[in-house]
């Protein structure tokens, strides 16, 4: 019966170290991400807006109000065309609203209506 126990005990002691895990092995390795780069900048949504502005009476009101819209966060591109009274902006609609467009050329002086979008 000791017999039987030792060479019990032996088999388990030879079967742990031939086939057991070291705590190394056994713990697991690191996830293989790629290390976290910088948030991704979320996608410019790009749109286009169309207003009928009235009180620009020569070039220099054109130009002037197209640079001010162009200073305004989230705006792309803006034209404007002082024959039709019209301003065009290209711009992000996640950084700038129609809204936010209307109260620029406001504080520039103008009176403003959205003439088109898209
Ligand atoms: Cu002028």
């Amino acid at each position: 019966m000791r017999h039987l126990l030792l060479i019990a005990i032996t088999a388990i002691t030879a079967i742990t170290a031939l086939g057991g895990l070291t705590p190394a092995q056994a713990a697991p390795a690191w996830p293989a991400f790629a290390p976290a780069a910088t948030a991704p900048a979320p996608q410019p949504d790009e749109r286009r807006v169309t207003f009928a502005v009235e009180g620009m009476t020569c070039g220099h009101c054109a130009t002037s109000l197209a640079a001010g819209l162009r200073r305004v966060e989230g705006v792309l591109d803006a034209r404007v065309a002082l024959d039709e009274r019209r301003a065009q902006v290209r711009y992000d609609a996640q950084r700038v609203t129609v809204e936010r467009l209307i109260e620029a050329v406001e504080e520039l002086g103008y009176r403003v209506e959205l003439e088109s979008e898209g």
